[in-house]
């Protein structure tokens, strides 16, 4: 078969719902936007361990203490289901690993904001797992099967991420008007980085044309962002917070909200490696691989040893 012909074949199994599996037959433009986007994502989990990790210290109660620490070791089983994923496609962990270190992958724009109060944890949960969730139960329907599968118990764990920050913040809300207001600052800190989390609009996004094509994405940027806005603005509502948005307006008649501009100059900015922790995450990451350097090798020791 030639590859024109490849492609077509490949194009109907996509087109007929079927999943595409590491042996089968892909396009390099297939593998090749997977494997960013998975390693992205990937990357994302681990450097999204170090805000919360830094929080451990400080949680104001032994419950919080250990919601939080369930919610930090999930984090870390993400990034491996996920970069199991990503090896499916042909390239090795060292590799994927190497290019967050450097610098020349990206990871999630939100993980370069700073985290002032305890309240920030709790936004994290309900608005960072919040989008995250949305995101990823549309992943779910990726059409590439090893992604779509790790999705599946990763969905399961963000709802618990997602409800535990809520909780937290409602407890917030319900207590002085002192920490009330924490909770508002905090929500006025993450709605628009939150927001920004989808990624540029359809008109901006670089790849999102092929990627709907080829169902690497089952649903566009905006349409997940609008998503999240209508489930999370009743949320805030419910506990008398308000969304930092003047223009943000709901309309019954689609039961959606319009909002106001995203300041895409800040995204930009951020995912240039800009953004106001950037340097200090990449620092902190290296550092964290360096310091398990040991058990990498007591880990290859030990598989070598069985192997004989
Ligand atoms: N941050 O063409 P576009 C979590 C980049 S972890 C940084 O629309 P695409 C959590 C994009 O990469 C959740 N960069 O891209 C963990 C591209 O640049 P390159 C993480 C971004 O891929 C621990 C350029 O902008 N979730 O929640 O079609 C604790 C143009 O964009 C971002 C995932 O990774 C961003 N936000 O769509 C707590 C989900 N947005 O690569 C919580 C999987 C865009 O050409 N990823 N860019 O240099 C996706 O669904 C998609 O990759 C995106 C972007 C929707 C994010």
């Amino acid at each position: 078969m030639d590859d024109k012909a490849r492609l077509e074949e490949f194009e109907a199994r996509i087109n007929a719902g079927e999943k595409i599996e590491p042996k089968d037959w892909m396009p390099e433009e297939y593998r090749k936007n997977l494997i960013r986007m998975i390693s992205q994502h990937a990357h994302s989990e681990i450097v999204g361990m170090l805000p919360e990790g830094n929080w451990l210290t400080r949680a104001p109660s032994l419950r919080r203490k250990l919601v939080l620490l369930a919610k930090i070791q999930d984090e870390a089983g993400h990034g491996l289901y996920l970069y199991n994923a990503a090896e499916t496609l042909g390239i090795s962990r060292e590799e994927l690993l190497d290019n967050l270190h450097t610098g020349k992958a990206k990871y999630s724009s939100i993980f370069n904001y700073p985290t002032h109060t305890w309240a920030d944890i709790g936004a994290i949960g309900w608005l960072v797992d919040g989008a995250a969730m949305v995101n990823q139960v549309s992943l779910m329907r990726t059409s590439y099967g090893p992604y779509a599968r790790a999705m599946v118990r990763i969905c399961k764990e963000e709802a618990f991420h997602n409800r535990q920050g809520y909780e937290l913040i409602a407890e917030l809300c319900a207590g002085t008007p002192e920490q009330k207001q924490m909770a508002q600052d905090a929500l006025n800190r993450w709605w628009g980085p939150s927001l920004q989390m989808f990624g540029p609009d359809d008109k901006h996004s670089v790849h999102s044309e092929q990627s709907l094509r080829w169902k690497i994405k089952a649903e566009s940027n905006e349409s997940l962002r609008q998503k999240f806005i209508n489930m999370t603005v009743p949320q805030a509502e419910a506990r008398g917070l308000t969304i930092p948005d003047p223009e943000l307006v709901f309309h019954p008649e689609t039961k959606t909200y319009s909002y106001g501009p995203i300041n895409w100059d800040e995204f930009f900015n951020v995912i240039k490696g800009n953004g106001f922790l950037n340097k200090q995450r990449l620092k902190t990451r290296n550092e964290a691989h360096d310091r398990g350097h040991w058990v990498r090798q007591a880990a290859e020791a030990y598989a070598q040893k069985h192997k004989q």
